[in-house]
């Protein structure tokens, strides 16, 4: 989105072939993204290299046809007389770029795929690549979207990047030119749809003033094709209603959701939908009336249904007020035992929205066997790019390696291949429903994120929701390119620290699946790993002077390992056929036990993971420093200063975790390193 002009080269390079000299948008309507697109197009060509492009609506006067960037829908381009298109070759959000010589066709099914494929054209052009192409480009999934975790205050639970773009004082904020702008950063990388408050919801979101404000959100977002949704408080129609009773089930609480969505699709013809949490970490829910959480979600569906609208129900539900000294219970399993009795209940424009493992967002998880348990139920995977557990925005981790991991992972349910992102993308069970939901909270911070660099999660995040199959690298250099510039040496050091961060955060902060031993209760930020047990939260570790690790056997544990297709079921059960990097999260262990790979005892893993870990931390200090004169002064200087307290931070984990297993265990490092200063 820079259209940073290219190097020298680059342009003289690019004046010596045939481009396109004028752009047609076939369509006049203002608010329309193909005239976001027209305009991008504009905007771009000027940037990156420097030739101003007139846009035009009506083709008898558009200049010759073989030298201009046509952009339109199927359906505007045969009502236009360029031939027909196989409409049926475009998915919803699609589609086709075709760059021959100075022509260059946009076409796409919907108004949006074609500000897509104008976004495509120019991050072509931006890298410097002017080759020809025939591309038709469909998404995997028709659901990608972001959540923000705003409150209506103004604050952002679980945000870094400063206050809300969109919320203050309980109001939506006056001027929305930040949210046009993040709208226009999300279509870049093809997200559809946005969900702007919180899921712990305020109800007032619902009031009179709070609609209209929602209406000039998704004024302000539409030209980019980005649709608008909210979180719902469960217990509205009772606390903004009046009705003193949220039961679901109750006519006068239907009719109260029924008008309530009326009245948003009055104002918000294209309103994208609801995001619930009920029933978890102490919001209101079906529950209390012994209604089921298909109940819940079918109550909103039917709402929404007449106008097109989807919810999405949040699988993460669970009691936070478990009891440590129970050996059999187990945060893990809640999600299961809640939905899969509810398999098949759910209306078809009910989505259950799955965080990609069993706990939270932690640095290492395995796949969430919901996803293998619902088949009959629309399914989305939960990501989150905020790094509420992985070092916040102050330490560089580059996510998509971890997302990888789940997306492409075999639930082998029936025995059969399985993928979750086959399971998401509606493929592996036949459904036309699902895909992707990212936390993202932005904030006011002019860089979004609060870091340069966290950026990189937010494009691969849209990039993957797209096509999950693409390689993280490949995508990391990509957004290298199109964020600082095309000088080799960037690119390759950008990736290098990248590609090696996530590893080295999960070694200097928990390892073998024992989760990030960070502040469970309040922070989510630096070690603590005392506080990783005897917590209602049931984030725990099970660690004792001689043994660490949840039992979650059936055989002796919690039996979550049996929650999975019967092949991995098994492969969990035993010791012997867990994967290293898990064996904490499946087995209690004594420290002395030896890892299958490389033969050590977990306790001396964690040491030398720990100073593996920060170790590599150290060297993304002098990496970027070789870049100073390469990036601009201001942003290196800003990704400097978090390099190196990320640098820091890794050595007071790494002294901090191991210390305290050390003093736990009283087993000496066989390095010598730990408890000598
Ligand atoms: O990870 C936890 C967070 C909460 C969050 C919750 C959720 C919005 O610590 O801050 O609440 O998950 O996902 O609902």
């Amino acid at each position: 989105l820079r259209y940073a002009p290219l190097p020298d080269n680059l342009r003289q390079h690019a004046s010596s072939l045939a481009l396109p000299s004028a752009i047609v948008t076939l369509n006049s309507t203002e608010a329309s993204p193909i005239q976001t697109a027209g305009k991008e197009l504009a905007a771009g060509i000027q940037g990156v290299l420097g030739r101003s492009l007139q846009v035009s609506h009506d083709i008898a006067t558009a200049s010759d046809l073989s030298s201009s960037i046509l952009v339109g829908t199927v359906a505007t381009y045969s009502s236009a007389g360029y031939g027909s298109l196989n409409a049926s070759s475009f998915a919803a959000d699609g589609f086709w770029l075709r760059v021959n010589g100075s022509s260059v066709t946009i076409i796409s099914q919907n108004e949006r795929g074609a500000l897509y494929g104008a976004f495509e054209y120019l991050s072509r052009i931006s890298q410097g690549d002017f080759s020809d192409v025939d591309l038709l480009s469909n998404p995997d999934a028709p659901i990608r979207w972001v959540n923000q975790w705003d409150n209506l205050e103004g604050t952002i639970e679980r945000g870094y990047a400063g206050p809300s773009i969109f919320f203050s004082n309980g109001l939506i904020v006056q001027d929305l030119t930040r949210v046009s702008q993040y709208a226009r950063l999300l279509a870049s990388v093809r997200v559809n749809a946005i969900v702007v408050n919180n899921v712990n919801a305020n109800p007032s979101l619902l009031n009179e003033t709070n609609i209209e404000g929602l209406g000039r959100i998704a004024d302000a977002m539409r030209p980019y094709g980005v649709q608008v949704g909210i979180s719902l408080n469960f217990a509205s129609p009772d606390l903004l209603g009046g009705l003193k009773t949220f039961d679901p089930l109750e006519s006068s609480v239907i009719t109260w959701w029924t008008d309530k969505t009326d009245e948003l699709y009055k104002r918000i013809p294209d309103f994208a939908g609801y995001l619930v949490k009920a029933n978890s970490e102490g919001q209101p829910g079906p529950l209390t009336y012994n209604r089921t959480l298909a109940d819940a979600a079918n109550l909103f569906a039917r709402a929404l249904q007449p106008h097109g609208g989807i919810v999405m129900f949040r699988a993460f539900v669970y009691d936070h007020h478990l009891d440590p000294a129970n050996w059999k219970a187990d945060r893990a399993n809640a999600a299961v035992e809640f939905f899969k009795e509810l398999d098949g209940q759910f209306l078809d424009n009910v989505v259950v929205q799955i965080k990609y493992g069993p706990i939270d967002f932690q640095v290492r998880e395995p796949a969430s066997p919901l996803f293998a348990n619902i088949p009959n139920t629309n399914t989305a995977i939960e990501l989150q790019i905020t790094q509420e557990y992985l070092g916040h925005q102050d330490h560089l981790v580059y996510i998509p390696p971890l997302w990888k991991t789940i997306l492409d992972f075999d639930l082998r349910v029936d025995s059969k291949p399985s993928l979750v992102r086959d399971i998401v993308a509606g493929r592996r069970f036949n459904k036309k429903l699902g895909g992707y939901a990212g936390v993202v909270n932005v904030g006011t911070s002019i860089n979004w994120l609060g870091s340069h660099t966290a950026m990189s999660n937010l494009y691969a995040y849209g990039q993957l929701a797209w096509d999950p199959t693409q390689d993280s690298q490949e995508l990391l250099q990509d957004w290298t390119r199109l964020t600082f510039g095309l000088d080799q040496s960037v690119v390759e050091t950008v990736s290098k620290i990248s590609m090696a961060s996530w590893a080295a955060y999960e070694n200097y902060t928990g390892n073998l699946g024992i989760q990030t031993l960070t502040d469970i209760l309040y922070t989510h930020f630096g070690p603590n790993p005392a506080n990783m047990d005897n917590n209602g939260w049931g984030q725990w570790t099970h660690a004792d002077r001689t043994t660490i690790g949840m039992d979650r056997t059936v055989s002796n544990g919690t039996g979550f390992a049996g929650q999975y297709p019967a092949e991995l079921a098994a492969m969990y059960e035993s010791v012997e056929t867990t994967p290293d990097e898990l064996l904490l999260w499946f087995h209690h262990v004594s420290y002395t036990h030896r890892l299958r790979a490389s033969g050590k005892t977990v306790i001396q893993h964690f040491y030398d993971a720990h100073y593996a870990g920060a170790e590599t931390a150290q060297t993304f200090v002098s990496a970027w420093e070789a870049l100073r004169g390469k990036v601009d002064a201001e942003r290196f200087e800003h990704v400097l200063f978090r390099l190196k307290f990320q640098a820091g931070h890794a050595i007071v984990w790494r002294d901090a975790v191991c210390g305290f297993y050390h003093n736990l265990s009283g087993i000496p490092d066989e390095a010598g390193r730990v408890g000598h200063h």
